[in-house]
């Protein structure tokens, strides 16, 4: 099976790992951000305007490449997350993940038995990871639980005990409104980084990953310093807005 070279990476402790973020559903701007040194590029089916086709396809474009390609789920919906499985994504992000039994219900959902439930059906995965998927799928492919409320921070460390899951993923946007804090802005706030340090500390004593997400490219400069496994930056849609915005102030100073 072809190798995850995410996970490979993220096990060697690259403090460097950066997620790309795909919220525009667009095959092309999939395809031109693979063409980009990214370690992993995520489809966000939660947010995104990506339906199953264009996701589908958009898997094409990112497996034509050496980044490794992971969905962000819209729940935790199995029939969803086993498709978008079959169709051969490497990482699967489940939001909203707020107690041991969702997580536990989450990795079944993405590990064949014994040690999970996924149906088998690997349509497509095989076409991208090779005839013997099957067989190594369970090792290879990889589990963020989301924790991104204070429920789920209050149960982190039930919630990172499940086998088989690989790491959090941490959403400080949703975090932050939990907590009672503004999204946008609450992102330095004193509560919101304490809560972020519990969910890091408990991942890391159980042996898992961490992500955190970082939608200013300023925030994941702050947060290298913490360690994080992967970091998630910016996303499609930001990066063509600023982009532009860069160019229009240069050619149209005043205006833009
Ligand atoms: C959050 O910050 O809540 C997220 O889900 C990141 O997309
Ligand atoms: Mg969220």
């Amino acid at each position: 099976m072809k190798p995850n070279r995410l996970k490979e990476r993220m096990l060697a402790n690259d403090p460097s790992l950066l997620n790309g973020w795909l919220t525009l559903g667009s095959v092309a701007a999939a395809e031109v951000m693979s063409r980009q040194p990214w370690d992993a590029l995520t489809i966000d089916m939660q947010h995104g305007l990506a339906d199953f086709d264009t996701a589908l396809n958009m898997l094409r474009a990112i497996s034509s490449s050496e980044v490794t390609p992971m969905v962000r789920v819209p729940w935790l919906d199995p029939a969803l997350i086993m498709r978008m499985l079959d169709a051969g994504t490497y990482g699967v992000i489940c939001p909203m993940i707020n107690t041991r039994a969702q997580c536990e219900e989450f990795v079944a959902c993405c590990r064949y038995a014994p040690q999970g439930a996924r149906s088998f059906g690997p349509t497509r995965a095989p076409l991208y990871a090779g005839d013997d998927y099957w067989k190594h799928a369970n090792d290879t492919v990889l589990t963020f639980a989301m924790v991104e409320t204070r429920q789920a921070v209050e149960a982190v460390d039930e919630i990172v005990s499940v086998p088989g899951l690989d790491g959090v993923y941490i959403g400080p946007s949703d975090l932050s409104l939990t907590l009672g804090l503004d999204p946008n802005a609450g992102l330095d706030h004193p509560d919101l980084l304490a809560a972020v340090d519990k969910i890091h500390a408990a991942a890391k004593r159980a042996g898992k990953f961490t992500v955190m997400h970082c939608n200013p490219i300023d925030y994941a400069q702050r947060m290298q310093a913490r360690g994080f496994s992967l970091r998630t930056v910016s996303n499609d849609t930001r990066l063509l807005a600023m982009a532009a915005q860069d160019l229009l102030r240069q050619l149209k100073p005043g205006q833009a």
